[in-house]
């Protein structure tokens, strides 16, 4: 079952802007695993992104690797892929993957758009699920390429937004 953290954004419209790329897959494919992701949960509430190349925003997408400025530094291949901060923490909406990863947007591989939406369940305001077909779920599975919400996540949103 979904869990909330208790605290959400106060508006239905966010922007969001990427810092930088990987060089594992093409810039095109790391914007379009983004897009996927961030659709998924706009596609199953009022959310609406919008994405911006320049000043303050609302989700911050980054690759970083080993210590990066916000106490959490990341710890090389395998162990944390990514992480995100909770609405109305000081850190809200910066979303981090640790580019120590080998990033994919195909296979069985780490799928940077699976974890992408993983990490935005978090960045909106939804902690883990105990239901093992949620996206919220604290293990990592491959869903497929065109992976979708679990209707437990989907419950989840519409129960902020
Ligand atoms: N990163 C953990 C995660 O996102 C970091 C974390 C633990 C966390 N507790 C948190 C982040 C609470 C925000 C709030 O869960 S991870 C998976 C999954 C990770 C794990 O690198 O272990 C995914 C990242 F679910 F598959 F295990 C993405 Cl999808
Ligand atoms: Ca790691
Ligand atoms: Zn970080
Ligand atoms: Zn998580």
């Amino acid at each position: 079952r979904y869990a909330l953290y208790g605290k959400k954004w106060n508006r239905k419209k966010l922007k969001w802007r990427l810092y930088n790329y990987t060089p594992d897959i093409p810039n095109v494919s790391v914007v379009a695993a983004i897009k996927y992701a961030l659709k998924q949960w706009s596609d199953n509430s009022k959310l609406k992104f919008t994405r911006v190349y320049s000043g303050n925003v609302h989700l911050k997408f980054r690759f970083v690797s080993g210590a990066h400025g916000d106490g959490y530094p990341m710890d090389g291949p395998s162990g944390t892929l990514a992480h995100a901060f909770y609405p109305k923490t000081s850190r809200k909406g910066q979303i981090h993957f640790d580019e120590a990863e080998k990033w994919s947007t195909s296979n069985n591989k780490i799928h940077l758009s699976v974890v992408a939406c993983h990490e935005l369940g978090h960045a909106l305001g939804l902690k883990h699920s105990s239901k093992s077909q949620a996206i919220m779920y604290p293990y990592y599975s491959y869903k497929g390429q065109n992976y979708k919400l679990n209707s437990d996540d989907k419950k989840g949103i519409q129960k902020l937004y």
